[in-house]
């Protein structure tokens, strides 16, 4: 096995890829930004290096940067997590032109998948299902036209070079074909240095239903089964489940198969991700991601595969330990994604100071996170403070689970997206599986009302958790709203505090 490796990335998967290494023996390497010098994942690394100031660009992104530091640390892979480097195809190639192996899957696959076109071209001729359009890039507005008018609108054009809903339209005519068309051309050219699009039937009202492979060097792969995750804001998920809530027997089997031939078609290995719109009864090709992504762990609580030292294993060149015949689905499990944004208030970011921190436990949760109490969360990268993650037998014990565990959870010091996953777990569409990618938006009344309901509520708790550190102090009470900035004054001003901070927060993780 490998002696050593490094986390190309940082906060929670860092941590969680450390884990799989501690398990498996091997010594990490983390590298860091200005940023995150205090994050946990440096912390619990057997060494860490920073490579640069906050922004990503001249640090988790500076790829000859991370080859050198894995060079000179004798690390003889590379993870590279999720977002960053992790599709980058340079990277991959850089690793390996320094003999370094590059924990994913070979170069060519990314190649392949990056470009939406290629890859929608090679599943159809693999006998993947795929939406009706064109695997050609639109040259002639007229004959856009004409293949609009044959599939039927409404249509959406899409840049080849896109992907989780960067360059996309939809038009409903043949007017706004024409508009849509030259706009994505020009937005793809000026987001991606090409202005590559192409034509699809557009679907309206989706589920997004992705199915998780698993493939070693030497042409074996199984599937892990479906996850649901349609629930997403502005192409960001917010809950996913696993199974879906509409999976059945045969349709695991078929998709499950159409991802093994998705995965075969591009000789994958490692893990990866075959995502599918799903749409009465049917289901299409849509992209794959070849990488580990963040709601992995609802599909290793239900198959009891860890995914993670599974593509360590993989990459180190060890044959898959079981045939698809071994994987057996069981129970259900869902995942909330905890940000640090407001509900309330459009979702905007929260970055700031976790001042204080419980963490709860009992049967059917997992917590995957990269913060402690005193943590702090920069507003430099994604918002996730960590992934909430309840299992039961049945979609509604891991629900109960997920409820409960939710109310127990006390995050002080930042604003936090809990009372929206506390609304949506009280919702009667959401508690039937009644859900597609538009379920927020379709139900926005009533998750206003009742996440309003629980923002107080964190309020009040908030207020609370400032009555025990500070006594009963009446004025503390009456100072609604600007209690963040009260508490940060107070323990700035008071050593004290410090005490009394680690007497009520329970440290995990
Ligand atoms: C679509 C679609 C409907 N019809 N393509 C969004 C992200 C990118 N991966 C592709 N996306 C979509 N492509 C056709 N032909 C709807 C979406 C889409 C979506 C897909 C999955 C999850 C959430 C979504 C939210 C809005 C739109």
């Amino acid at each position: 096995m490998f002696k050593k490796i490094l986390i190309a990335n940082r906060g929670e998967i860092a941590v969680r890829i450390i884990r799989a290494c501690q398990e498996l023996d091997i010594k990490t390497v983390a590298i860091y930004s200005e940023a995150d010098e205090n994050a946990l994942y440096t912390s619990i690394a057997d060494e860490c290096y920073c490579i640069g100031p906050p922004q990503a660009s001249k640090s988790y992104l500076n790829l000859d940067m991370i080859v050198h530091v894995a060079k000179k640390t004798g690390a003889e892979a590379i993870h590279p997590g999720y977002g960053f480097l992790s599709e980058n195809l340079e990277f991959a190639k850089a690793c390996e032109n320094n003999g370094i192996v590059f924990i994913g899957p070979p170069s060519e696959a990314i190649d392949t998948m990056g470009s939406k076109i290629n890859a929608k071209k090679i599943m159809k001729n693999a006998n993947v299902p795929v939406l009706p359009g064109r695997e050609e890039p639109i040259e002639d507005p007229e004959e856009v036209v004409e293949i609009a008018e044959e599939i039927g609108y409404p249509v959406i054009i899409k840049a080849s070079a896109g992907g989780g809903g960067m360059g996309m339209a939809v038009a409903y005519n043949k007017q706004e074909l024409k508009e849509v068309v030259e706009s994505t051309k020009s937005i793809a050219q000026s987001a991606f240095g090409d202005s590559t699009v192409f034509i699809e039937k557009y679907l309206e009202n989706p589920r997004h239903i992705e199915i998780q492979v698993l493939g070693d060097k030497y042409g074996n792969i199984v599937h892990l089964g479906d996850r649901e995750c349609s629930i997403q804001r502005r192409h960001q998920k917010l809950i996913e489940e696993a199974p879906s809530p509409i999976m059945t027997e045969e349709l695991r089997k078929k998709m499950g198969n159409a991802a093994i031939s998705a995965a075969k078609a591009i000789n994958y290995y490692s893990a990866g991700t075959v995502e599918f719109l799903y749409d009465n009864g049917e289901f299409y090709f849509l992209e794959m991601n070849t990488r580990v992504q963040v709601e992995h762990p609802i599909t290793e609580i239900i198959t009891g595969v860890d995914i993670v030292k599974e593509q360590i294993k993989i990459a180190y060149g060890e044959k898959l330990p079981f045939k698809q015949e071994d994987i057996v689905i069981r129970g259900h499990a869902m995942e909330c994604r905890i940000n640090a944004e407001d509900p309330v208030n459009d979702f905007v970011p929260t970055p700031g100071v976790i001042k204080h921190y419980r963490s709860p436990g009992g049967p059917g949760i997992r917590i995957d996170s990269g913060i402690y109490a005193g943590a702090e969360i920069p507003p430099y990268y994604d918002s996730l403070i960590s992934k909430f993650i309840s299992y039961g037998n049945d979609r509604d014990e891991a629900i109960a689970r997920m409820k409960r565990a939710l109310s127990e959870y006390i995050i002080i010091g930042l604003t936090t997206n809990i009372p929206f996953h506390r609304a949506v777990m009280d919702e009667l569409d959401f508690k039937n599986g009644n859900i597609s990618t538009h379920y927020i938006e379709e139900h926005s009344e009533y998750l206003k009302e009742n996440i309003m309901k629980y923002a107080i509520e964190a309020n009040d708790e908030e207020k609370l958790y400032a009555d025990k550190i500070f006594g009963k102090n009446k004025q503390v009470v009456a100072i609604a709203g600007g209690l963040n900035a009260y508490i940060s004054s107070v323990v700035a001003s008071n050593k004290n505090i410090d005490k009394c901070d680690e007497k009520y927060s329970e440290e995990q993780n």
